[in-house]
């Protein structure tokens, strides 16, 4: 069976967490903003990824940095189904980000297999109708709001409790559109309206999130929590591209958790931690 035939009869089970590459066909987000944005160099930047062992990119062409400008549908659209079409040509598995249906459609049209939607289907609720028609896996993030206002919702009595319930209300839209619950992963959404200490607690409590029943997504690498983990004395946060320790530190607390996936800008370090993990358990 190749590789895509494989996503399509299901979602993967492997012996270790999966590791999602992300590939931001983008000019501004807050990670890699700029660093791929033509369709070459983010072609070559999704094969090297693979090669380090990613198992699943992650195309992008929508930064949902703080405060970013929403892209028109016809400039995402131009940023992601080219390359997700070459990367599907030769096999790759690929999740289209998006909270839009067009793109989700035009994506899996192209051959991508998985739709990561920031926004678990509250921005534009047709992406469930998109995703439920081409039978393809959905991943639902937590999300309150666009990123110009999303902070301004970073308020909770318990963080772990409301965005699970908050989850299972996204769960619910999800099957009841047809999307069948077996193709459905959750993830916590970090730093989304949520501040460090929400993030933090959230990392703490990952098993919690076990009661949706899916398998459990999370996405820590370069956000803006490690920067200010590791400031310098000066309270400067450390850059975003020299934070790839302590995101290799949350793959092993996520993986010892018992999370599906890691969504990783780095994809060796965290291989290698998911190594260490599956040895250590003593299963590698
Ligand atoms: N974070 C970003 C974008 N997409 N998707 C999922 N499923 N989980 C995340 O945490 C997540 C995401 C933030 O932007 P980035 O692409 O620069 O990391």
């Amino acid at each position: 069976m190749s590789h895509l035939e494989s996503w399509h009869a299901g979602l993967p089970e492997l012996s270790r967490p999966l590791v999602m590459g992300v590939v931001n066909v983008t000019p501004d987000s807050f990670s890699d903003g700029g660093l791929y944005g033509t369709t070459d160099a983010a072609i070559r930047h999704a094969f090297q990824l693979r090669e380090e062992g990613a198992d699943l990119l992650d195309i992008g062409g929508e930064s949902t940095r703080p405060g970013a400008t929403r892209p028109l549908v016809a400039e995402e659209l131009d940023r992601v189904v080219p390359v997700i079409r070459a990367l599907a040509e030769e096999d790759v598995p690929v999740s289209v980000d998006t909270m839009r249906s067009e793109v989700a459609r035009a994506a899996l049209e192209a051959g991508a297999v998985v739709v990561n939607d920031v926004s678990g289907g509250l921005a534009d609720p047709q992406v469930l109708d998109v995703v439920a028609e081409h039978g393809a896996a959905y991943v639902v993030m937590h999300w309150r709001a666009h990123s110009s206002v999303m902070q301004q919702l970073a308020s909770y009595d318990d963080v772990l409790v409301e965005v699970r319930d908050e989850l299972a209300l996204r769960l619910d839209a999800a099957t009841a559109a047809g999307i069948a619950a077996d193709r459905l992963v959750v993830d916590p959404g970090l730093g989304f309206a949520k501040t460090a200490d929400h993030n933090w607690e959230l990392l703490r409590r990952l098993p919690e999130l076990g009661t949706l029943g899916a398998p459990i997504l999370v996405g820590s690498s370069r956000k803006s929590f490690l920067g200010s983990l590791l400031a310098a004395p000066d309270g400067s946060p450390r850059p975003v591209l020299d934070r790839e320790g302590a995101n290799v530190a949350l793959t092993t607390i996520a993986a010892i958790q018992g999370v599906w996936g890691v969504r990783v800008h780095e994809v060796r370090g965290s291989i290698d931690a998911l190594k260490v993990v599956t040895r250590w358990r003593g299963n590698g």
